[in-house]
């Protein structure tokens, strides 16, 4: 039970900043726009429209696994089983705080409703931008990650986007083509290729992310174990999980959670950069392997750009209809996959590996501003007067290639960027060899390619309709 010494209503930390904290949980952040790091603006350049845009989003928020809610209801009882009392007023809310969730069972590791909302937004927002890429009523075609066999968040995503995007027909107008990511017939051919990919490790950023941790969490342990007599004592397990409530309890029930008052600025700020290491020395630029396994997906996607945006396909066997595809290429995976597939596009290839012992300020790789929930990649060919070009975006923010950046707005020249992504395949190694895959029929080595956002009905995909 718990002894409270005063009562105070001031949600503290929040009320005195404009600091937003929903806005520097890395991958636990709701989706937000932005920031524009780089000031360019998102428009087309003058000069320039976009006839083609392809994006490989994370899906959108969404409730969460058993491992992180067993977590929340242990830390509920370790509260309300504990004798304490505290002044700081950030903290009364935790005498009657439970764990969010109201049906459990029904709603773990699936979309919340904050997930709903962005993914609706995300479909209206884009038609918005491109205008002209969809006619009512017709056919639309995208494509979504089968990530687990029992959850349905990445497929959901897309269904939710498609309903945003095509409006009240979209169970009719539209087709949820879904990979299925463990079928041994999908190696380098689905949208998480590294689930097949034997030497795939994401250590979650290991000794550096240990490292770091060590360093800025003792301190925050430290400081708030202060504010309580009695014998409620935080651990730093039960500390990390206060700025993870903060992003989770907020887009699950649509208002800002009071564990967003606990941790001060610069505390956010550490965190954050934890979540950085996390992402970089997990499945990014800090890895030898992890960091290419989206090469197969760029390839294919800068190949259809190069096609251009009125190009049919052949099926697959002979008899079936010419696919052809939308100027918009949408499609949906997990945190892991948008983290690798950045890491392959060339923007960050300039930023110096993290230090493990302090956060540079300085950094353009921040992970809020790309993997939060809905975390989106998104490319955009540029039809300018002067020719062809490349640009990406980040949350709806432009980010250029660090080693190409010659063209309209720091685009890239289509052809440039599309020999950017051959060496650096060809430096990456051959995909079945790297991943330790052995050489079969099935799937022989040299046919190790991405060939679904041109090919319709591979025997590993299905449709879902939204
Ligand atoms: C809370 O108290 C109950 C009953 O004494 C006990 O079973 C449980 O293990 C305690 N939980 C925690 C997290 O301390
Ligand atoms: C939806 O489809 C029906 C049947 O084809 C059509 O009559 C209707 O106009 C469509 N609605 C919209 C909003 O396009
Ligand atoms: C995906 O492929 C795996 C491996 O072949 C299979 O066990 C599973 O049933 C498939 N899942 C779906 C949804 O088709
Ligand atoms: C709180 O727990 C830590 C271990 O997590 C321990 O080192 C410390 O002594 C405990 N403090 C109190 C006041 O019980
Ligand atoms: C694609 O086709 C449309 C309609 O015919 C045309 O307006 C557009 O210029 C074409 N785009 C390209 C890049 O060829
Ligand atoms: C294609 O169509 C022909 C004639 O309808 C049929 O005989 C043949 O089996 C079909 N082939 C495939 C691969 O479906
Ligand atoms: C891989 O296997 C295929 C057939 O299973 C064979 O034709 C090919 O030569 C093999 N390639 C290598 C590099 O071993
Ligand atoms: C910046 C830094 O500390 N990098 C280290 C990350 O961890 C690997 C080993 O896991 C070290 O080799 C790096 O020096």
């Amino acid at each position: 039970m718990a002894t409270v010494a005063i009562s105070l209503f001031a949600l503290g930390a929040l009320a005195k900043s404009s600091f937003d904290p929903l806005q520097h949980l890395g991958g636990n952040s709701p989706y937000f726009t932005g920031p524009n790091v780089f000031g360019i603006s998102p428009d087309p350049p003058p000069g320039c429209s976009v006839d083609q845009a392809g994006f490989l989003s994370r899906h959108g928020s969404r409730y969460p696994d058993p491992g992180s809610y067993n977590g929340w209801v242990t830390l509920a009882q370790k509260i309300h089983n504990a004798t304490y009392s505290t002044s700081a007023p950030e903290f009364q809310f935790l005498q009657s705080w439970q764990p969010v969730l109201r049906h459990p069972a029904a709603e773990l590791s699936e979309l919340s409703l904050g997930g709903y909302k962005e993914l609706y937004d995300m479909g209206v927002n884009y038609r918005w931008q491109y205008p002209d890429f969809y006619t009512d009523n017709t056919p639309f075609v995208l494509w979504a990650n089968r990530y687990q066999q029992s959850v349905f968040r990445v497929v959901d995503s897309a269904r939710l986007f498609a309903r945003g995007y095509l409006g009240p027909n979209a169970t009719t107008a539209g087709s949820v083509y879904v990979l299925n990511n463990t079928d041994p017939r999908s190696i380098a051919n689905s949208l998480a290729a590294s689930d097949l990919c034997a030497n795939y490790n994401d250590d979650s950023g290991g000794a550096n992310a240990t490292t770091w941790q060590n360093i800025y969490t003792p301190p925050i342990v430290e400081r708030i174990n202060k504010l309580f007599t009695g014998n409620l004592n935080f651990t730093v397990s039960d500390i990390l999980t206060f700025p993870y409530l903060c992003g989770f309890e907020t887009q699950i029930t649509g208002r800002t959670s009071p564990w967003c008052a606990t941790f001060t600025e610069r505390e956010f700020l550490d965190y954050e950069y934890a979540q950085d290491i996390r992402y970089w020395y997990g499945t990014g630029l800090g890895t030898q392997l992890e960091k290419n396994l989206m090469l197969p997906f760029l390839t294919q996607l800068v190949q259809r750009f190069v096609d251009g945006p009125n190009t049919t396909y052949p099926p697959i066997t002979g008899n079936g209809t010419m696919f052809h595809p939308n100027p918009l290429i949408a499609t949906f995976s997990n945190d892991g996959q948008v983290n690798q597939l950045v890491a392959a596009t060339g923007i960050f290839d300039h930023q110096p590996q993290l230090p493990a012992t302090h956060a540079p300020e300085d950094r353009t790789f921040r992970s809020s501003h790309f993997v939060p929930m809905r975390g989106t990649v998104t490319f955009e060919r540029l039809n300018c007067d002067c020719g062809l070009f490349m640009r990406i975006k980040l949350d709806d923010e432009v980010y250029p290639v660090a080693a190409c950046q010659s063209g309209p707005g720091s685009s890239c020249p289509l052809e440039d960027y599309q020999a950017l992504v051959a060496e650096k395949s060809q430096a990456a190694g051959e995909f079945e060899v790297e991943c330790g895959i052995a050489n079969s029929s099935v799937v022989p080595i040299g046919q190790d390619k991405n060939t679904f956002l041109t090919q319709l009905g591979l025997p590993w995909e299905y449709v879902v309709k939204p």
